[in-house]
């Protein structure tokens, strides 16, 4: 699970400078170990535009062997028949994720030491946990937690963790000494060249 969580790429149409597609691919190139489609928010796709885009990025990841993860949606992620779906704090429990889908890797988000303890955190297969930094990807992102909150769940946790929000090639070396994965959105998305984006994070 570490291993996938090394460099993990977040994205949807929105995010994306170029075709998503394209921008997928060349990240591929630059080095990310999983990607997450994540269709949401001001000028996302709807409908079956966002189901046939769902069903190319799956395909692509499927091509060079890049796992694929669904946000929230555990229809769409069974549709487009994902490996792993991502769920926040207000999605669908892990319980109920966990008793209907066995197979499927479960990644919940975390944001405080609070919100672990209310959930059934230890059913998940790892823990999104963040924003670490201030990010302007997510319009109703929690307070950022930095290293130190970054640190707290990861040793209360004891899974493996991705952290997230804000990370860019000014502060990735930060958050891989804690030893989490990362997982970014526009450090890659909004690069003119997702290749390169990636590349300066590894
Ligand atoms: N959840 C917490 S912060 C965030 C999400 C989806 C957005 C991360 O995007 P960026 O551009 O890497 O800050
Ligand atoms: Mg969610």
């Amino acid at each position: 699970m570490s291993d996938y969580l090394h460099t993990y790429f977040i994205m949807g149409s929105q995010n994306c400078k170029k075709d998503p597609v394209e921008t997928l691919r060349r990240a591929i190139r630059g080095g990310i170990t999983a990607f997450q489609f994540r269709e949401k928010g001001e000028g996302s796709l709807m409908g079956a535009e966002k189901v046939k885009l769902g069903h190319r990025l799956r395909e692509v990841c499927h091509e060079h062997e890049i796992p694929f993860f669904v946000n929230d949606d555990i229809e769409l992620a069974r549709e487009w028949k994902a490996d792993g779906v991502h769920i926040g704090q207000e999605d669908t429990e892990v319980e109920k994720v966990r008793d209907r889908f066995p197979d499927l890797i479960i990644g919940l988000s975390v944001s405080t030491p609070e919100e672990l303890e209310q959930s059934r955190y230890e059913l998940a297969d790892y823990l999104g946990v963040g924003p670490v930094f201030k990010t302007s990807s997510k319009q109703d992102a929690k307070d950022v937690i930095g290293i130190e909150g970054l640190r707290t769940i990861q040793n209360r946790a004891g899974l493996p963790v991705v952290a997230i929000g804000g990370i860019h090639e000014g502060n990735v070396q930060k958050v891989r000494e804690t030893g989490a994965g990362i997982s970014v959105i526009s450090a890659i998305a909004s690069n003119e060249d997702p290749f390169s984006g990636v590349q300066r994070l590894l």
